[in-house]
């Protein structure tokens, strides 16, 4: 057994000092001492985020690497099952580095709880099938050390994470000193719906790409919503995000908590559906720069046009329930750039629902940039823009 710091000391004068996840009993001491720890609000950089999924937990601190920051996952096994999706569709094809700390509920020789059973007996297989080399969460303090080593030569030589299995009884407990997360005033929605005919998609991000500064870092959901964008225009400020459905917004969060220009995210109305805890999220961090645009065509249009629950669901209402500053419910190309300018002037984090028709442009590309590429541009991009470390 280790205390939290035996671990928590080495690893942040590695540079990983962002962390995220969702807690698991086995965890407890090691996310109760980095929850104790955080700091963050107003201007300040902040290091844990309390995740409402293990997958948005991954794209997070996804985001957060694309800001600067050196990040740690940390999550039950049973939340790997949540987090492979990123892990192997956001992590994989673009190339982003994390430590995973992951428990080993179930682990062999514990009498566990029954639902741990599969995935006590998986969980070093799941992660060699999904590519991920792992050793077990050192248990000694001067097992630390040379644990770390590997674990940061293997991410800095590939650029992918990396994973801890961590046992029962690995980290001594010292107890939770924590305050709770405040919560936030309930921001405005404003109401510019007209019900005339419905922009698509292609018209409305270029309305936002008119009135968006050149200091904005857009991140465009999976599906036909990046392809658009990249063949609107492809710029460094773009990340075109392929797979990782859902976590366009995880990524916008890390990203915003982690710099000072605005950050924009181009979600549509299913992905946005598939992590609506995102929104929850992304309330309580309140990021004053983020800008979250839900292009809403009540259809799954990437995959021929199945109809989403979206028609039931008024985001910027859900958004200013779970805290954001500001809404927007709009569908024209007026009303969008005026919500958007609007955003801009006031602090955020600002939910802009905009309504579009289904349908995209018939010969749409695809991003000609890789994704490894794209990541690092967009690395580079926010670079001058990084806040300081406390
Ligand atoms: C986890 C996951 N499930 C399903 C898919 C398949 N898929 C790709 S794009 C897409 C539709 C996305 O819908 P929406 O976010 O509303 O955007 P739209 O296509 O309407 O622009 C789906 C279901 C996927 N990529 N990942």
């Amino acid at each position: 057994m280790i205390d939290a710091d035996d671990f928590l000391t080495p690893l942040r004068a590695r540079g990983f000092d962002f962390f995220t996840g969702v807690p698991c009993s086995f965890l407890t001491p090691l996310i109760n001492k980095v929850v104790g720890g955080a700091t963050g609000g107003g201007n300040a950089r902040l290091d844990y985020v309390p995740a409402a999924s293990e997958g948005e937990a991954v794209a997070i601190a996804s985001g957060a690497w694309l800001a600067g920051r050196g990040t740690v996952v940390m999550f039950q096994n049973s939340g790997l099952g949540n987090a492979v999706n990123p892990l192997t569709s956001l992590n994989h094809p673009f190339r982003i580095p994390s430590l995973v700390v992951t428990t080993w509920r179930g682990g062999p020789g514990l009498k566990d709880e029954p639902q741990h059973e599969v995935m006590g007996e998986i969980t070093p297989d799941l992660l060699d099938v999904i590519r991920i080399p792992h050793l077990p969460f050192p248990t000694e303090a001067q097992a630390v050390t040379p644990a770390l080593t590997v674990a940061q030569s293997y991410m800095d030589a590939e650029n992918l994470p990396f994973a801890f299995i961590m046992e029962k009884g690995s980290v001594k407990d010292d107890g939770l000193d924590a305050t709770p997360l405040p919560a936030p005033d309930m921001g405005p929605v404003t109401d510019l719906f007209t019900g005339d005919g419905l922009p698509g998609r292609m018209r409305a991000m270029e309305a936002v790409l008119e009135v968006l500064p050149d200091d904005a870092g857009i991140i465009a959901t999976t599906g036909k919503c990046g392809r658009e964008l990249f063949t609107i225009e492809d710029r460094k400020q773009h990340l075109y995000q392929v797979g990782s459905m859902g976590g366009a917004a995880g990524m916008g969060l890390g990203a915003a908590l982690n710099v000072t220009s605005p950050i924009v995210v181009f979600d549509g109305d299913g992905a946005a559906l598939m992590k609506l805890g995102s929104l929850a999220t992304i309330g309580s961090m309140a990021p004053t720069n983020l800008i979250h645009m839900v292009f809403d065509n009540g259809t799954y249009d990437s995959t021929g046009g199945q109809p989403t629950t979206a028609p039931a669901v008024r985001f910027a209402r859900v958004a200013q329930a779970c805290g954001y500053a500001a809404g927007w419910e709009v569908d024209s190309l007026d009303g969008l750039k005026q919500a958007v300018t609007e955003a801009l002037k006031t602090p955020g984090p600002h939910l802009i629902h905009m309504k579009i028709a289904p349908g995209s442009m018939k010969e749409l590309g695809r991003p000609t940039v890789s994704p490894p590429e794209v990541a690092r541009r967009f690395r580079d991009f926010l670079a001058p823009y990084r806040k300081a470390a406390d």
